[in-house]
């Protein structure tokens, strides 16, 4: 185990990612899914100690980033080349996660700040695919992100307290179910999180997944933007939703969640309800937005989304032999 290693905290619309470098905490190179396998294995404890107190938070999602095999100097305005090209795995509070779209504006931004990347477009290499990403000088980071694309359409789902809803499934490089809920602007968050909890314990009691069995462990729900709110980059009147999503360690995302938003565009798209290149609002309940829009994929779409991230602190994570908590309260 590694005495210290350097990480960074980012927040993306109120939600926070902890960005650390492999080689600080011995994870070797491979691919995204050779390193998930490590990080699973061998090198969970980083996991849990930044997830849990004293020194970290269930809030939290982590990102391990591996630098480019080239170079670990300054990649400048065009790295598009996938020999450049940066792995990440995401984690959170209860496992690893295929992509996280807040958590990738925060890795740009992470970067930005330790100068390691300049201006211009980036490659990311995930678990669930390539990820690219464009950093502005305004610190605006748009990213492409794994192929989309609706599931199954309108399931229906019974809830213990005997009501019904129904939602669609959808992939975004995480699985969501997806459901309208015309108040999520005006419901409290306590509400909107028992709603969801409901939803994901009656979809794990009736075991309803995902594509080959895959854990639907994202819930989301979609409501109305408020008089005022659809207005777009331009001025112009634009569609998008409210939405709350609950994530699989049991808080809500602060930002409006990349991947759901991209399990939403997939969900519109399939339903033919917004167009190739149209411009898609998606708010979160902290005000945060993210502006998104589709192109047409052989099986779903891919979904452009633009966002930023802050830089809030820089810490040397210290893990004393001594302290029998290190790797935190639980563990
Ligand atoms: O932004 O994709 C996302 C995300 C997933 C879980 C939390 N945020």
């Amino acid at each position: 185990m590694n005495a210290s290693f350097h990480v960074l905290d980012t927040h993306t619309g109120g939600e926070l990612t902890r960005v650390l470098l492999a080689p600080e905490i011995g994870l070797q190179p491979g691919s995204p899914r050779e390193q998930l396998d490590q990080l699973r294995t061998r090198l969970d404890w980083v996991r849990v100690a930044l997830t849990s107190e004293p020194r970290g938070t269930p809030f939290a999602v982590g990102a391990v980033v591996t630098p480019p095999v080239q170079s670990t100097e300054t990649i400048g305005q065009s790295s598009t080349a996938d020999g450049d090209s940066w792995n990440v795995i995401f984690f959170n509070n209860v496992g690893y996660l295929g992509m996280c779209g807040h958590g990738l504006i925060g890795v740009v931004e992470a970067l930005r700040h330790q100068q390691r990347i300049d201006t211009g477009q980036h490659v990311f290499q995930t678990p669930a695919g390539r990820v690219t990403a464009q950093l502005e000088p305004d610190g605006q980071v748009t990213f492409t992100g794994v192929e989309s694309y609706c599931y199954q359409h309108d399931v229906q789902v019974s809830l213990a307290d005997g009501s019904q809803v129904t939602g669609d499934i959808a992939y975004g490089g995480n699985w969501f179910f997806l459901v309208a809920h015309p108040d999520v602007a005006s419901d409290s968050i306590e509400s909107l999180s028992r709603r969801c909890q409901q939803i994901r314990d009656a979809i794990d009691r009736d075991q309803i997944r995902g594509e080959d069995g895959a854990i639907i462990d994202h819930i989301e729900l979609c409501g109305r933007l408020q008089p005022g709110e659809s207005v777009g980059p331009h001025g112009q009147e634009t569609a998008g939703c409210h939405s709350f999503v609950l994530c699989p360690g049991g808080h809500f995302d602060r930002s409006p969640c990349g991947t759901g938003t991209s399990a939403k565009l997939a969900s519109l798209a399939a339903r033919g309800k917004l167009e190739p290149g149209q411009t898609w609002i998606q708010q979160s309940v902290t005000g945060n937005r993210f502006l998104a829009r589709y192109t047409p994929a052989r099986r779903g779409v891919f979904v452009t989304l633009t966002g930023k991230a802050h830089v809030i602190a820089e810490t040397r994570q210290i893990m004393d032999p001594d302290d029998p908590l290190r790797l935190g309260l639980g563990s």
